[in-house]
């Protein structure tokens, strides 16, 4: 008999899919102590979150989150809403004992996040960021043979995470669906939504960011206001560039935009080693790209590495060798990894605090990007 937790989902957009999706299938793959159920979702509009709810088979709905936090038939409260209502949800879920699964980033700044870490961990509930892309299985071999030292000392780290989608000065701003161009509810533009999850990923693989040097731009600098129906000013950054320096003193170039015309979602990673250096590419998420100094130089070369093989990270779970699985899945090993840290009592990573250190990278980006200047990660 599996131990139940009530899931409490709050948002019904594309992420609030994703995660549904995860705790439906989890235990049908996973051997795990706990079992979710999707016990209610909340969300303002009523009739939405009905079909929601009727389409991923949650048992109730709210309209209210503070109602839903306080319920006391719930065990986890998901966070799926724009970015500006991250702190107050969490810090209600907190003091309500609730467990909270948050969507990236985990805050608007490093200032809310901080008071987010200090919430959960006086209030003791078990907590993870939504970082997903950690656990698609190539992501996590990469950090494994790094984590094994196969790469030896690291003297580069080179993200990539390129969009087109806002090309065009006739979007709006705001409201349900474009929330992520408006600066007072996502926070920041690409810093906050894509690079976040190029800096946590970088930072599982290669420890923490020193100092950072960055180059930010707004192309369209007003938009139509969806709330306000007036146009305005556009406070996002829509591409940012930087530069970092590793704790481990290796070097590091990151980039993103929304105006790469062409690519939808081409996040890539490479990383150079004295021995050894790796590739992945999120379009092509099975393959990871690893090439050995120390094999025969006859036959040295990029391997690709198809990481489907039931030795590989998560996929003795699914199929048989050869067979892939795709970007849900990596939702569906995040909430597995989670319930495992509950029966270990050891937290699966990352936690808020962990996240907190991607948030502080993020505004020291930020900060450099208005200066100009070099900028010390809190
Ligand atoms: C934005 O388009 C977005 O959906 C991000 O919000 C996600 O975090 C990223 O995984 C894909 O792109």
């Amino acid at each position: 008999m599996k131990n139940t937790l009530n899931v409490g989902m709050i948002g019904y957009g594309f992420m609030a899919r994703a995660h549904s999706n995860a705790y439906r299938k989890v235990n049908n793959f996973f051997d795990l102590e706990y079992r979710p159920v999707l016990k209610a979702v909340c969300a303002r509009d009523a009739a939405k979150v009905k079909t929601f709810a009727e389409t991923w088979g949650y048992e109730s709905v709210e309209t209210d989150w503070r109602k839903l936090v306080e319920r006391k038939d719930l065990d986890v409260i998901d966070v799926c809403t724009p970015n500006n209502l991250h702190r107050e949800i969490a810090l209600a879920a907190a003091a309500a004992g609730k467990m909270i699964l948050c969507e990236k980033p985990l805050a608007m700044n490093s200032q809310e996040g901080a008071e987010m870490v200090t919430a959960i961990e006086k209030a003791g509930v078990a907590n993870m960021v939504w970082y997903n892309y950690r656990r698609v299985p190539a992501v996590t071999l990469a950090q494994r043979l790094v984590e094994e030292g196969r790469l030896g000392r690291i003297f580069h780290y080179r993200a990539v995470f390129l969009q087109d989608w806002t090309i065009s000065a006739d979007l709006p701003q705001g409201g349900t669906a474009l929330w992520r161009l408006d600066v007072a509810a996502a926070g920041s533009g690409v810093t906050g939504d894509l690079l976040a999850h190029c800096i946590d990923t970088a930072i599982w693989i290669n420890g923490g960011i020193a100092r950072v040097t960055a180059m930010t731009e707004t192309f369209v600098k007003e938009r139509k206001h969806n709330l306000t129906g007036k146009v305005e000013p556009v406070g996002i950054d829509d591409a940012c560039a930087f530069l970092a320096r590793f704790k481990n003193g290796s070097l590091a170039t990151f980039e993103s935009t929304r105006y790469a015309r062409g690519h939808k979602a081409l996040y890539t990673f490479e990383i150079n080693g004295e021995k050894a250096s790796i590739q992945w590419d999120l379009h092509d998420l099975h393959r990871l790209s690893y090439f050995d100094h120390r094999d025969d130089g006859r036959l040295r070369g990029w391997r690709s590495i198809h990481v489907t093989d039931g030795e590989h990270p998560y996929m003795s779970k699914w199929w048989v060798p050869g067979l892939q699985i795709g970007y849900e899945h990596s939702f569906v090993h995040q909430v597995a990894d989670f319930f495992e840290g509950l029966t270990r009592n050891r937290p699966a990573s990352p936690t808020f605090r962990d996240a907190q250190e991607t948030q502080k990278v993020c505004d020291a980006v930020l900060q450099s990007g208005r200066t100009g200047q070099w900028v010390e990660v809190e």
